[in-house]
């Protein structure tokens, strides 16, 4: 809920970090608690990212979200200006899949921490600051217990056997099967002149099938061993 009084800031160093930051505010609306977005870039909007820190400082922020990618600084210079928590979020969109803005966020040098989540945990640290608020305010507590007992009851104690699995090893073994044939088939066919169909055992050959096919069949094979092989 973006509004007049935030308790929370969810602030990130790029609208290209908002859809993942977005899991953060979704869950604050769930919740019911004000909550305020900024873009603040460490080296682009280092300024910008200077006068806010004091800003949420007046307004009574309780923690900051901050979420950035690549070498990571936001968090950290965040936490150089404020006594405000930081909640670090690495994001994971950059060419090390976000392990660099992870230790980057979780290896701050002793003195000014910051509390690092998972990549793109946004979410999670939504989670923690709701905690962090829960710890006050009676309301927001009820509200976080009934949202754990619901994951509780949504976690069945035994699996549901819905086919999906059985279904993926019986694919899995015909695919086996079928590779199985086609590497006997070709072996017997590369090593030999005789057509291809005579390559493969009479109890394999499909009893319908036609003069017309299997002379189709041998042609094409014929056609891939002169193009693939000689
Ligand atoms: C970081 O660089 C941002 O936090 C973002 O994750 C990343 C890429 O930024 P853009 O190039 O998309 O603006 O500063």
């Amino acid at each position: 809920m973006l509004d007049s009084n935030p308790k929370i800031a969810v602030v990130m160093g790029s609208q290209s970090d908002y859809s993942t930051m977005q899991e953060a505010t979704n869950l604050l609306e769930q919740f019911s608690i004000g909550c305020e977005h900024r873009i603040l870039s460490a080296h682009r909007t280092p300024q910008r990212l200077r006068e806010y820190a004091q800003e949420a400082e007046d307004k009574g922020i309780e923690a900051i979200i901050a979420g950035a990618g690549g070498a990571a600084h936001l968090p950290g210079m965040l936490a150089a200006e404020t006594l405000i928590p930081i909640l670090g979020v690495p994001i994971g969109n950059s060419a090390m899949q976000g392990l660099d803005s992870f230790l980057s966020i979780a290896q701050m040098p002793r003195g000014v921490p910051v509390a690092t989540f998972s990549v793109d945990g946004a979410k999670n640290a939504a989670l923690f600051a709701i905690s962090m608020l829960a710890r006050k305010d009676a309301n927001i507590e009820q509200k976080l217990q009934a949202y754990r007992d619901n994951q509780t009851a949504s976690v069945p104690a035994t699996p549901i056997n819905n086919g999906a699995s059985n279904k993926k090893n019986s694919d899995g073994f015909d695919k086996f099967l079928i590779s199985a044939l086609l590497l006997y088939l070709g072996y017997n066919f590369l090593k030999s002149d005789k057509k291809p169909t005579d390559a493969l055992p009479n109890r394999l050959l499909p009893n319908d099938s036609s003069q017309d096919e299997m002379q189709r069949f041998d042609k094409a094979l014929r056609q891939a061993k002169d193009t693939y092989f000689e």
